[in-house]
């Protein structure tokens, strides 16, 4: 046991809501331009037809529904298939990034429910995939409009963001280098995506979310979770990435480059993470004493509802239900390391004092991250 609990959490949900309706008819009408621009190479067979994307395969194989996004238009411009971030933080790039903006919005609605203000924070973790500024940190542009004290840093752990934010504050809380802390994970991703790519136009959207630590024996808040263990795990794989960096500035040629974006082999992804995923998993509970049926709860990591089905299936022996392990992907998409904590944040009111639950995210790097939580 720890003696920190999480004490609040929140979530910010993106303004434009884009069905699986709207993003095909964008990608199959820009999938059709092009191929009436390329028809003389097509039909002498130099290059492939792109093939058109459908409703019915995104459902299927993902489970994906609906998506929020920062900015609906742009990707859904079959002219333009991509955000416009201009529009959004019209100062440039020393405007208030739209992911700080992001992290805002989650974080109010996590220190009211920690009973808490900003000036009682005093770590701020910025926690997310991807990043919209490097220098200077976005975390401390957080800090500063929070009025938060102490110190700010930004991190990355891909999907595994949040939880792994969450474990460095546990830390810096239990050694005393801080007192209350603020990990918000603000993925805004729809820049990274290609929206050419019929592979992966869907599978992703814009979300934040924001997570407050402290001491047990200090919170005000009426519904925290007590963090009785956290176990953590990352093995290298290429098999999810997004290569845009420091390169990309340098390689200007290679701005537009599919593999500075979003690229993943999902069933690779699929069959290589689960079992990590469930062995990660089993081997916490052996270790602690827990069984799986202790767990009232299991919020998972929201990628992909086949690999949440399987998962849960695998560790639960039986159909998992929504009340067993909320699916929030159909409405939210693949959120990187915001997925789970969604999930948390929407399906853990009904808990009762001494209710557990497992909190897990997996996904890029390869990355685990797993909570042991009780309600107090
Ligand atoms: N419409 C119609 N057909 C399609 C489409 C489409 N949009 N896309 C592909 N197809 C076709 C394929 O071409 C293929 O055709 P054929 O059989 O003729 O070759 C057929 O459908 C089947 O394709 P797949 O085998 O690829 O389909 P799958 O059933 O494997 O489903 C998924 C694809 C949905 C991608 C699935 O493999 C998946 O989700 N896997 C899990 C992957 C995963 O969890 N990844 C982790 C995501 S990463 C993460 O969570 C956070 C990353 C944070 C980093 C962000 C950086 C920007």
């Amino acid at each position: 046991m720890t003696g920190i609990v999480i004490s609040g959490t929140g979530v910010y949900t993106p303004p434009h809501s884009i069905s699986n309706e709207t993003l095909v008819e964008s990608y199959n009408a820009w999938a059709t331009a092009w191929n009436d621009d390329h028809k003389a190479e097509i039909e002498a067979g130099t290059i492939d037809a792109m093939q058109m994307s459908s409703v019915e395969f995104i459902e299927k194989a993902s489970g994906i529904k609906n998506r929020f996004m920062m900015d609906g238009k742009g990707p859904t411009d079959p002219t333009r298939m991509y955000p416009n971030l201009s529009e959004l933080a019209p100062e440039g790039p020393m405007g208030t990034p739209v992911q700080v903006q992001m992290a805002l919005a989650a974080a109010e609605k996590a220190l009211a429910e920690a009973n808490l203000k900003g000036e009682d924070i005093d770590l701020v973790i910025l926690s997310s995939s991807i990043w919209e500024r490097f220098v200077p940190s976005m975390a401390t542009e957080l800090q500063k409009i929070l009025g938060a004290k102490g110190f700010a840093f930004d991190m990355a752990m891909a999907c595994s963001s949040a939880t792994f934010g969450m474990s460095t504050a546990v830390d810096a809380v239990q050694s005393g280098m801080a007192n209350k802390a603020l990990v918000v994970t603000a993925e805004y991703i729809t820049p990274a995506m290609n929206y050419t790519d019929r592979d992966s136009h869907f599978i992703f959207g814009d979300a934040a979310v924001a997570i407050v630590i402290e001491r047990e024996a200090e919170t005000k808040s009426t519904s925290a979770f007590r963090i009785h263990d956290r176990k953590l795990f990352t093995e290298y794989s290429t098999n999810i990435a997004a290569g845009f960096g420091t390169r990309t500035l340098i390689e200007r040629d290679k701005i537009s480059h599919p593999d500075q974006r979003f690229i993943q082999q999902g069933r690779v992804v699929f069959k290589e993470l689960l079992p990590k995923v469930i062995d990660h998993v089993n081997a916490q509970l052996a270790a602690k004493g827990y069984k799986v049926e202790d767990f009232k709860r299991f919020w998972l990591h929201q990628a992909n509802i086949n690999m949440n089905m399987f998962a849960t299936r695998k560790l639960l022996g039986e159909d998992p239900t929504q009340d067993k392990a909320p699916i929030v992907l159909d409405e939210y998409a693949n959120t990187a390391g915001a997925g789970c904590i969604i999930a948390f944040d929407k399906y853990k009111d009904d808990f009762k004092p001494g209710e557990f639950g497992l909190l897990c995210s997996f996904g890029a790097s390869y990355s685990i991250g797993s909570f042991i939580l009780e309600r107090i």
